[in-house]
């Protein structure tokens, strides 16, 4: 689809770069360039401003690795929507071979092999040569490669196309405010999987209360980012957006708004269950309100305007979203025995953080102001150790000098306390990446896979248990090591994981990071169950990214958790008081 001249933000033309990149790779032309392009498109990724800004003062070559030629594509972009260099390339470079590019674990040279010796350009074509043994059979592609192929090709077709949490929330957040700007109403709210925080999302349900829907339709369809009308109706329309993300809107009177949330929420597993409960005691539950049977057509309902109210009269307290999926909950809220579930608000500290000491972008006082202002008490630095070479991890000199700037830091903020922590490499031979002379100098370790995912079960779990098994790992970070929609966990026995956790006092993270809510919410459920402690932590890179403690946060919900089960809800003194080292 061709964009719009100044549609592009800073990621889209990063993109176009890393493109350029591979096409230029594909090509066949000197590699150098095309490490040009892909750095200029990491370095576009890291500022902190629009592009456009950096064109109209005229500073674009003031962005590193920005030469002559990556500055004529960016200005190019941004003000014809499409570049010379790009489209050049393009032309050259037949279609297919990008396609099998897109394909992990397939490179530039690679591609051209498999392209120029079978002319193949579609993944079901790579797919079979690879099942029929034909790759393995050109030069340089061994069968590891070509194992490797079906490997992506499979998890390539597991993908779902469903949207990352916070892409879905900044969509429906752009969406309230357009409408809260162009209509009146009563009420408005998210309602759906966005409300109930899932991992994923499917679609976003916007739900506003007004008696004049004809206003409110006209509004959200004429919305700025709405690229396509699916549904146009009196009380509830479809939209699709740029990011192809679809939304359904839909007007309720404010009188059903209790019912309306709760039927536009759901889950359907959660309504289900409900409306069966209702029916037990002689009540009809539908989106308009709560009804004695035979009276939901002409009568008043029983209960309509709050959630709260209709959850009483079924018998039960009110259920929070993240709960709604049918597992338990409404057994528990019968009981009065729902989870009190952490909050934001009780997170004292984050103790997952990276500076541009590593692979982060902002600077550690950046890193801790914000920490500071958020509220927090405590911020644990860890950056990577040294055998991440992708990230250039810390060596021993490096480390110096960090903790001297921390140590600096930690005067200037004080009684904010910056910890000197670090995220140490679990090896693929299950050794951690520093020795321990030198762990024993971190306030505080965190220790995590980022290599050999593909080793089988049975050795990727005796390599996170041994890690579990050091005493001065505090924590395992981000343990299943799934990316959304582009990656799988690792094959690992994960009840075992738990229950080494438990043993061996050695804290699970859940992970914040919009791509990773690592433990998974399921896996939460389970490590509560056995008594394990979490820590909640954001992961973040950038001082924005600090927010993502709020995903971290909701995940946990989801996975019942309750305040006592989570470390960084405590004073920095408990928390460090109760460091497996310190028992020793
Ligand atoms: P998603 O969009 O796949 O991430 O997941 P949801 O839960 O947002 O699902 P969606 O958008 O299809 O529907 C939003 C809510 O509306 C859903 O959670 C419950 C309610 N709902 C939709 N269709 C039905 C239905 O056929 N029966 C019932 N009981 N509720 C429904
Ligand atoms: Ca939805
Ligand atoms: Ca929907
Ligand atoms: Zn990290």
């Amino acid at each position: 689809m061709p964009r719009t001249p100044l549609s592009y933000d800073n990621a889209g033309i990063a993109s176009v770069l890393d493109e350029i990149g591979d096409l230029l790779e594909l090509k066949g032309e000197n590699v150098f360039r095309a490490v040009t392009y892909r750095a200029a498109a990491r370095a576009i990724r890291d500022l902190r401003s629009p592009l456009k800004d950096y064109m109209e003062a005229g500073t674009l070559e003031s962005i590193p690795k920005v030469g002559k030629s990556v500055k004529d594509v960016i200005e190019q972009l941004l003000t014809t929507g499409t570049a010379t260099r790009h489209e050049e390339l393009r032309a050259a470079v037949p279609d297919g071979l990008l396609t099998l590019l897109r394909v992990p674990g397939v490179g530039p040279s690679t591609a051209r092999t498999i392209y120029d010796h079978l002319k193949i350009t579609t993944i079901d074509e790579l797919e079979e040569a690879a099942k029929s043994g034909r790759l393995r059979q050109l030069p340089k592609i061994q069968a590891k490669t070509e194992e490797n192929i079906l490997k992506s090709i499979a998890s390539f077709r597991s993908r779902t196309g469903r949207s990352l949490i916070v892409d879905a929330q900044a969509a429906a957040n752009a969406i309230l405010e357009w409408l809260q700007n162009e209509a009146t109403f009563d009420r408005i709210t998210v309602a759906g999987s966005l409300r109930r925080w899932r991992e994923t999302i499917g679609d976003i349900d916007v739900l506003v209360a007004s008696a004049d829907a004809a206003p409110i339709m006209a509004a959200f369809t004429r919305a700025p980012t709405v690229e396509r009308v699916l549904a146009n109706g009196e009380t509830k329309s479809s939209v699709v957006i740029d990011r192809g993300l679809q939304i359904d809107l839909r007007v309720v009177p404010l009188a059903s708004w209790g019912a309306a949330q709760m039927y536009f929420t759901g889950s359907k597993e959660h309504n289900v269950r409900l409306r069966g409960i209702a029916l037990r005691k002689k009540l009809l539950l539908n989106e308009y309100g709560l009804y004695r049977v035979g009276e939901e057509k002409t009568g008043t309902p029983v209960a309509s305007r709050t959630e709260e109210e209709i959850y009483a009269v079924l018998g039960m307290e009110w259920i929070p979203p993240e709960l709604r999926e049918d597992h338990g909950e409404i057994d528990a809220a019968v009981a009065h025995k729902l989870p009190a579930l952490v909050e934001v608000a009780d997170i004292t500290g984050d103790l997952h953080t990276h500076s541009n000491w590593t692979d982060g972008r902002d600077p550690i006082i950046d890193m801790a102001r914000r920490a500071r202002d958020k509220g927090y008490a405590y911020m644990a630095l860890t950056d990577h150790s040294v055998g991440l070479g992708m990230t250039q991890g810390l060596n021993v000199e490096r480390i110096a000098a960090r903790s001297a700037e921390i140590a600096k830091v930690n005067r200037e903020l004080a009684p904010f306390r910056v910890l000197i922590g670090t995220e140490v490499d679990i090896r693929a031979n299950g050794n951690l990446d520093y020795p321990d002379e030198l762990l024993a100098q971190f306030d505080i370790v965190t220790a995590s896979v980022h290599s050999a995912f593909s080793q089988p079960r049975a050795q990727m779990t005796r390599r996170i248990i041994g890690a579990m098994e050091h005493p001065l790992v505090d924590a395992i970070s981000h343990p299943t090591g799934r990316l959304l929609e582009k990656r799988d966990p690792y094959d690992v026995d994960m009840t075992a994981l738990i229950d080494a956790a438990v043993r061996t006092r050695t804290r699970l993270e859940v992970n914040g990071g919009p791509e990773r809510l690592d433990l998974p919410d399921i896996c939460v459920h389970e490590a509560l169950e056995k008594g394990a402690e979490l820590v909640i932590s954001s992961d973040a890179h950038r001082v924005e990214e600090l927010e993502w403690m709020a995903l971290g946060v909701a995940t946990a919900r989801r996975g019942w958790t309750t305040k006592k089960s989570v470390a960084n809800t405590r004073s920095l003194d408990e928390i460090m008081g109760s460091r497996k080292r310190a028992e020793r």
